[in-house]
């Protein structure tokens, strides 16, 4: 007997429209039949006239946009924010002005590696990308359930996505190119280890944690600023799946995530998170013995403690998943008056690449669909026409200055002005402090059981991968810690390769 929400969606939907409309064409008109085509005759071949056959196959052939390159694969929610703490010392943003405001929001989250049919509880980092929808603009904090990523300067992000996919000539995924671009850039190894860890199949997407990870600054009225990093805990908890439950549910459920997702709102059991902050001075940030500005690292909870600012809550499920889930679309460039960037080269870089994308996935009038649309403020320039411009703002000038009242600028919105200096080049940061993280995560964050599991699933996938890699990682791991090294070689060499 079905009885989750999700099984009853079309039966709900009779329930609300009791009587069928008239079926039109696309542009409107009433159709006589829709279950025959225009023949000569019984027998006869069809007729370059059935337009009724032509308007609907000819949209059909078209229906598909191209996948997202990474994060294919995600399901979505509709909800708010609500502001339960008052950080306004830190930051004038108007999302955050006075405890007890919501601001409406989008969230999509995401397996990132696989296609859009791939199972949802791969071993992957999950996207955790938010749309809020500020009465000052979209403010669009695009992050992932890991306060940290693979690499720290984005000329590697192509080239490490290719060894996510699928091999140029197998078309198979490639264990061997995977482990081999981290033999290369060890940077990676403190996020490798989170993502073989237990929290690299996390259960669904309501018991995971989400993270801005980018440094990024907060200015206040006054246009102090200091660094944050965004984080969002799970009221419900954070539930992570066996490695066994989660290849069960590859071939049972690929679709686990989005179901679990749909399900639970759909019940009125709304997903909550909260939001904290955690803020580092300008001081600060001089002084510490790390970059600030590495997404491959954390900040200590101890020296920047977590700071409350409020909860999200996802209460509403798309009515249609193209509309406001596919065609959503996220960019770490759309922030708003109080939040800006920090000199993150990562973020600097994802900065110009999501637009991009989207113009080539959606067009360049995206940002006019309903759901990625800032209609709290809408917006207001010279961009117009291109393919689908939408209303293209009607009858306003499209150039300014003007002398016909069309826009104004408003001097408290200013960034904050910040020097740079240091000799224009390409800095390696390979070996920027790549062991010292991992070694507090091996030793400080996973308890012996955790650690045993990560051995395990190192080893089982290392087990696919050709001898010189393997050492090469073995290498890495006895830099990290000595037992860590150790241990996931003794799995490998119990698992028949006697000869490492
Ligand atoms: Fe992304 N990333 N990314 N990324 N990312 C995309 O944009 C990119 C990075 C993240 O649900 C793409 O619309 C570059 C970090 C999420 O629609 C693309 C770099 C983090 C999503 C892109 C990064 C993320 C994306 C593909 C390195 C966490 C899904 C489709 C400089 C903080 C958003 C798209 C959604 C999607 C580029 C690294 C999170 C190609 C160049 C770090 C959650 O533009």
């Amino acid at each position: 007997m079905p009885n989750d929400p999700s099984d009853n969606q079309l039966k709900n939907y009779k329930a609300t429209y009791p009587k069928p409309q008239v079926i039109t064409t696309s542009n409107g008109a009433p159709i006589y039949t829709k279950t025959a085509v225009l023949t000569a005759g019984r027998r006869g071949p069809m007729l370059m006239q059935d337009v009724v056959y032509m308007d609907e196959m000819a949209h059909f052939d078209r229906e598909r946009i191209p996948e997202r390159v990474v994060h294919a694969k995600g399901a979505g929610a509709h909800g708010y924010f609500e502001v339960t703490y008052d950080i306004s010392k830190y930051c004038k943003a108007d999302i955050f002005n006075k405890i007890g405001k919501q601001t409406p929001l989008l969230i999509r989250f995401s397996t990132v590696g696989g296609e859009s049919g791939s199972a949802d509880t791969a071993r992957d980092p999950r996207g955790f990308a938010i749309k809020f929808y500020t009465e000052e603009g979209n403010w669009d904090l695009v992050g992932n359930n890991t306060p940290i990523f693979f690499i720290r300067d984005p000329i590697h992000f192509p080239n490490f996505i290719h060894t996510q996919k699928r091999n140029p000539q197998t078309h198979l995924k490639d264990v061997n190119a995977m482990f081999d671009f981290w033999l290369h850039r060890p940077e990676a190894l403190h996020q490798v280890m989170f993502l073989f860890s237990d929290r690299g199949l996390p259960d669904g997407y309501r018991h995971m944690n989400g993270y801005g990870s980018h440094t990024f600054k907060m200015v206040n009225k006054e246009g102090k600023p200091v660094y944050c990093k965004f984080h969002f805990k799970p009221t419900q908890g954070v539930k992570n799946l066996t490695v066994e439950q989660a290849g069960r549910l590859a071939s049972e459920d690929p679709d686990y995530s989005i179901r679990d997702l749909f399900n639970a709102i759909e019940k009125g059991d709304f997903p909550v998170w909260k939001m904290f902050i955690q803020v580092m001075t300008f001081e600060q940030a001089e002084k510490w013995e790390f970059n600030p500005f590495d997404v491959t690292k954390v900040w200590p909870h101890g020296d920047y403690p977590l700071i409350e600012v409020g909860k999200m809550v996802l209460n509403r499920n798309p009515r249609n998943y193209f509309a406001e889930v596919e065609q959503s679309a996220f960019c770490p460039a759309h922030i708003v008056p109080g939040i800006e960037f920090s000199p993150d080269k990562m973020l600097q870089g994802r900065v110009f690449s999501y637009t991009d994308t989207h113009f080539h996935r959606l067009g360049p009038n995206y940002i006019q669909l309903p759901v990625n649309c800032p209609y709290r403020s809408r917006a207001h320039n010279t961009q117009r026409d291109g393919s689908m411009a939408y209303d293209n703002q009607q009858h306003a000038p499209n150039y300014f200055p003007n002398s016909f009242n069309y826009g104004k600028t408003r001097s408290d919105v200013k960034d904050t002005v910040f020097q740079t200096v240091g000799d224009v080049d390409r800095y390696e940061t390979g070996d920027d402090h790549n062991y010292e993280q991992p070694r507090q995560f091996w030793e400080k964050v996973l308890d012996t059981g955790a650690r045993e599991r990560m051995c395990q699933n190192f080893a089982g996938a290392l087990g696919g991968c050709h001898d010189f890699i393997v050492s090469g990682m073995l290498d890495h791991f006895t830099k990290v810690h000595p037992d860590f090294g150790a241990r996931v070689k003794a799995i490998i060499q119990s698992q028949t390769r006697s000869h490492i």
